[in-house]
């Protein structure tokens, strides 16, 4: 999923958190050596992958006709309700009006 070089860290391709279960944490040593004498000198780098506002809101029915009677008393509800969801994972990002 990463690549990790000799100074820097990036993804190999692009990450969709929505795909990952839950697996959001990715950890790899890091090591440091100098000459000789040689001296050794590690570290631990945990990559925390986090949502972000990648999937549009999508609205079902998508379309919709409603007959009104002029009739109709003022306040009466023209329809019953839209059913909306979104794929991302955070409340955040898929919080929509
Ligand atoms: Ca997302
Ligand atoms: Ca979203």
């Amino acid at each position: 999923m990463i690549c990790i070089s000799k100074s820097c860290v990036f993804p190999l391709q692009r990450i969709d958190f929505e795909t990952l279960s839950g697996n959001t944490l990715i950890s790899f040593q890091v090591r440091v050596t100098d000459p000789d004498p040689q001296h050794v000198d590690y570290a631990t780098v945990t990559v925390n992958i986090t949502d972000a506002n990648d999937n549009p809101p999508r609205v079902s029915p998508s379309r919709m006709t409603v007959n009104l009677s002029e009739s109709t008393d003022v306040g009466t509800a023209v329809f019953q309700s839209f059913v909306a969801v979104d794929d991302d994972s955070l409340e955040q990002n898929k919080r929509f009006q």
